[in-house]
């Protein structure tokens, strides 16, 4: 194809993606991520992946755009915003004393369906022209923050997020490769964090602590989705996030003018707890009186650690540990119900939260029940030897 129609090609790209909603597009080559192997390398040696497996499980592939398609020559990468908004919040009034989980505002959006559609779109177009084309998205196949920089979406920034100042930081992003060769876009954003360190002070457990590094030990929005217990020392920090963790953006400068912009108008942005009214939440109550097919029917397309609705439950009942009414009937209710668990999991995250509350007769009465006797794995009887900070009652 000459010059003239790859340019074509790629206007009428720019066009679907935009009336399928898709908020930037940009076009970078194939050839391999060096920076970020050397970034994913890096962080597994040193153990800042804490375990995760997506484009760390193996890097010289998700680093290798090459590999996706063959033939391929560009790559197509597309953000979509999900600036949260007001609409989002449908509040309920949380079972009584219980509380609600707040979950993250990709999740409340369904930013990700959105997305695919739009990279449908491009794909459609691409093969329609007679081109191969590939959506890649949010996998193990492509590093796609680092393709977006490449692409000249933005730049990364001390969050570790792709940042632009069009669009802050609430975007998601996904990739077509294709065997079309467009135009390169122009090159990467240049940095916009300068000195501003506001996300890496916000972070609630210092997971930020080295400037756009993510030490994945100490994120909650990893931890969240991590198997196994709760980290101990990260539970208070939990706080009332049930499902992923937006702190580290919320406070970004960037996604206050970006909201501005869209707006039309200042957005005064701050505190976790101003925003809080912004993202959807869960009635804690209801979600630990579901039964399995229930909770995965309500929560199945969250990232839930080997798709075990246990774990559903043992972030519920950290996070009521920290918000819950200790003189609930609620909180009684599902204290017990959850102390009484098959799971040793739950029984153990049960144990924490009824003791946070102040709640330590219902792990005894428990323990005349059968609480621990059946533990295999020991983690009834580790959380009952743990001390546990008492919820100050304003707290
Ligand atoms: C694993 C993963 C996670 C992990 C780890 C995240 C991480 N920072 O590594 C966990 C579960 C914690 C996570 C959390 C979230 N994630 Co996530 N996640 C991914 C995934 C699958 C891979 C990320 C990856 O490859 N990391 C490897 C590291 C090496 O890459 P990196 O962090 O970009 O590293 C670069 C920088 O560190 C930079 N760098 C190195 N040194 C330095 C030094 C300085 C000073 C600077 C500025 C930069 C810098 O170079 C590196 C290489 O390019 C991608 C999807 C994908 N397939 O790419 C989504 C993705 C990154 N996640 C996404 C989202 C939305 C989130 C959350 C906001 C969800 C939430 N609300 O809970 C949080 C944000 C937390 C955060 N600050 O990252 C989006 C990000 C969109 C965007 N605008 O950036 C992605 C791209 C998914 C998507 N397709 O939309 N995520």
């Amino acid at each position: 194809m000459t010059a003239g129609a790859n340019r074509l090609l790629l206007a009428q790209i720019q066009r679907a993606a935009t009336s399928a909603g898709l908020d930037a597009v940009g076009v970078t080559d194939i050839a391999p991520f060096t920076q970020a192997r050397r970034a994913i390398d890096e962080r597994k040696a040193a153990g800042l992946h804490a375990g995760m497996w997506f484009t760390y499980g193996r890097p010289e592939r998700s680093t290798t755009p090459a590999n996706i398609l063959t033939g391929a020559r560009s790559i197509v990468v597309c953000a979509l915003n999900y600036e949260p908004s007001d609409s989002l919040t449908p509040e309920r009034p949380a079972t009584d004393g219980c509380g609600r989980g707040t979950v993250a505002a990709y999740v409340a959006s369904d930013a990700y369906g959105a997305l695919w559609a739009g990279l449908e779109r491009v794909c459609e177009v691409l093969k329609g022209n007679g081109h191969d084309a590939v959506a890649v998205c949010d996998d193990n196949r492509l590093v796609d923050r680092a393709a977006a920089v490449r692409a000249g979406l933005g730049w990364l920034g001390h969050n570790t997020m792709l940042l632009s100042q069009e669009l802050g930081s609430w975007t998601v992003l996904g990739s077509v490769v294709t065997t079309a060769e467009l135009p390169l876009s122009d090159a990467a954003q240049p940095d916009g964090c300068g000195t501003c360190r506001r996300c890496q002070t916000a972070c609630p457990t210092g997971a930020l602590d080295t400037a756009g590094v993510l030490d994945a030990n100490r994120c909650l929005a990893w931890l969240v989705q991590a198997p196994g217990i709760f980290p101990p020392e990260h539970r208070v920090a939990l706080g009332d996030r049930l499902y992923g963790c937006d702190d580290c953006q919320t406070v970004c400068p960037f996604n206050d003018s970006a909201a501005a912009s869209a707006r039309g108008q200042p957005v005064e942005l701050g505190l976790r707890s101003e925003r809080a009214t912004h993202r959807n939440t869960v009635d804690l109550a209801e979600l630990l009186q579901m039964t399995d097919d229930d909770l995965m029917a309500a929560f199945g397309h969250w990232y839930i650690p080997r798709r075990r609705p246990e774990y559903l439950r043992r972030n519920a009942l950290v996070v009521l540990g920290n918000v819950g009414d200790p003189a609930s009937p609620a909180v009684d209710e599902a204290l017990r119900r959850s102390l009484s668990s098959w799971s040793d999991v739950v029984a153990a995250h049960a144990v924490w939260a009824a003791r946070r509350l102040g709640r330590d007769e219902l792990v005894a009465e428990a323990r005349t029940a059968g609480l621990g006797d059946r533990d295999p794995n020991g983690l009834v009887a580790a959380e009952l030897a743990r001390p546990v900070p008492l919820r100050h009652p304003a707290g």
